[in-house]
């Protein structure tokens, strides 16, 4: 667990903030950046469950906006930080990912379920400070 800001939730190797203003996908993300962060990427289930009871333990039943889109190719999702899209979890029983290219961004529910949304909804969002990018290149190290 690493140690996070007051008011920022510990999971893992990162530290998860509910942001409760509605903004559009963009100015969420521009809004995490604010805050050295970035929206939040979920990447394995049990990342998925860590957000899934913050929203839970804040009484939060809406959906949020994640940092993913299939903006470039309708269908082929991604995560803006650069992260391998692996781990999906799309609310299947509701007929999600809906599949249009007018809803290119990512939103999650309490439940832990994804829907693909308009980008341009006003929802909540989480912001997620994640380990350094280096992480995620296995077996090459950085130095200095
Ligand atoms: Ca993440
Ligand atoms: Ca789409």
């Amino acid at each position: 667990m690493t140690s996070c800001q007051d008011g920022w939730v510990s999971w893992s190797d990162s530290c998860f903030l509910l942001v409760m203003a509605l903004e559009t996908h963009n100015d969420a993300s521009a809004h995490c950046a604010t805050l050295d962060a970035e929206l939040a990427t979920i990447t394995s289930v049990e990342e998925n469950t860590a957000v899934a009871n913050y929203l839970l333990a804040e009484k939060f039943v809406h959906q949020v906006h994640i940092g993913g889109n299939d903006n470039a190719l309708e269908g082929s999702w991604v995560w803006e930080t650069g992260e391998p899209f692996f781990f999906e979890s799309w609310e299947v029983n509701m007929g999600q990912p809906t599949g249009t290219a007018d809803e290119n961004c990512l939103a999650m529910k309490s439940t832990g379920g994804w829907h693909d949304i308009a980008c341009s909804s006003l929802n909540a969002f989480v912001c997620e400070i994640g380990p350094p990018p280096d992480y995620y290149n296995y077996g090459f190290v950085s130095i200095g």
